[in-house]
């Protein structure tokens, strides 16, 4: 075991107050994708521009293409060792703990995380919402698929898209079928007022829940002793704000990462644990769920 592991393992057992703080790094040794870098493609469109409003307001049907083949994806993967150790930390008595999850994808749930302490700050693929002001409708834990007959066959791409991801050089020639133009009369619909119906999760522009944001600040107001941060880029707010808020009440940062620029790591209060989270995590926090 390295230094820095060492030096990590005794500062976590002086530790009372821990947040995780998640992104799509978490669940790639699950088989799912992140967004940024080249695994963030799908089709020929890149995950970030149909995270967004307008991309759902200009063509719903292209947008709920990419989320049905997301749904799948995530119902057809496991949680992974990563997801396991933190759910094993959030069941311990003895340390207050909870998990920020950037991830949509519900992996964190079924590793058996305490739900009380797991907050989903961009939503979940399993929820879905009207699109009517003027309508409150939401539908948690659907799992259904395919959600409507037109949106069948989104999940052909998935055996695609993995089997490309260990085949890089065939990555500038995939070969997928194009996308459907679908009527918006064919996708999913409101059962109250029958507008359409949305993926329940926050996109770029978009307001958090205030009610879980407060939760979390209630949390991080009482001192943090330790963020881990888990498969993020840090690119997005607020989530990256928690890492920043933590540091400046005098706690500790630990960062795993596949990729972490050794300039992040100049300062003494952060520890940078480079390679897939889902083995290093177990690893990191065996002093304390592994007792
Ligand atoms: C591994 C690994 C392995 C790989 N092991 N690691 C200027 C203009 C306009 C807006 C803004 C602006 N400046 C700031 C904003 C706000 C904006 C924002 O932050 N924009 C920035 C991009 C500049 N934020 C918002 O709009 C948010 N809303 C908001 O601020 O409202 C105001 C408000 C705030 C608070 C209260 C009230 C009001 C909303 C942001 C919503 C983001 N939504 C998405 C889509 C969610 C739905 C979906 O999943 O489809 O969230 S975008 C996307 O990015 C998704 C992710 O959760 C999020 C973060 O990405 P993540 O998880 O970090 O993934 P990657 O791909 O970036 O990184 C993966 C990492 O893993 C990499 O580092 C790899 O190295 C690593 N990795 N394999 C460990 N095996
Ligand atoms: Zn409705």
């Amino acid at each position: 075991m390295n230094k820095s592991m060492i030096e990590f393992h005794e500062y976590l057992k002086s530790c009372k107050r821990i947040v995780a703080l998640c992104g799509a790094g978490l669940s790639v040794s699950s088989g799912l994708p992140t967004f940024r870098g080249s695994q963030g493609l799908w089709k020929n469109f890149n995950m970030i521009d149909l995270a967004t409003p307008d991309a759902f307001y200009i063509d719903p049907g292209l947008v709920w293409q990419f989320y049905s083949w997301r749904r799948y994806q995530a119902l057809h993967s496991q949680p992974n060792n990563g997801h396991k150790a933190l759910a094993k930390l959030s069941k311990l008595e003895n340390i207050d703990f909870i998990t920020i999850t950037q991830n949509v994808d519900g992996l964190s749930i079924r590793s058996n995380h305490d739900k009380s302490k797991l907050y989903e700050i961009h939503g979940s693929l399993f929820e879905l919402k009207c699109t009517s002001f003027t309508c409150n409708y939401k539908d948690h834990n659907n799992f259904k698929h395919p959600l409507t007959n037109a949106l069948k066959e989104t999940e052909e791409e998935f055996e695609n898209v993995r089997k490309r991801r260990f085949q890089e050089d065939q990555l500038n020639s995939p070969q997928f079928n194009p996308v459907k133009e679908i009527n918006e009369d064919e996708l999913p619909r409101c059962p109250i007022c029958n507008d359409l119906l949305r993926p329940g999760v926050v996109w770029f522009g978009e307001s958090l829940s205030l009610s879980i944001l407060n939760q979390i600040d209630n949390f991080i107001e009482q001192s943090v002793d330790l963020i881990l941060v888990v498969g993020t880029s840090g690119t997005v707010y607020p989530a990256n704000s928690y890492v920043d808020r933590v540091i400046h009440q005098g706690g500790k940062v630990a960062i795993f990462n596949t990729d972490i620029e050794e300039s992040s790591l100049k300062d003494n209060e952060i520890w940078g644990f480079k390679g897939d989270a889902a083995e290093l995590l177990p690893i990191a926090l065996k002093p304390l769920i592994d007792e």
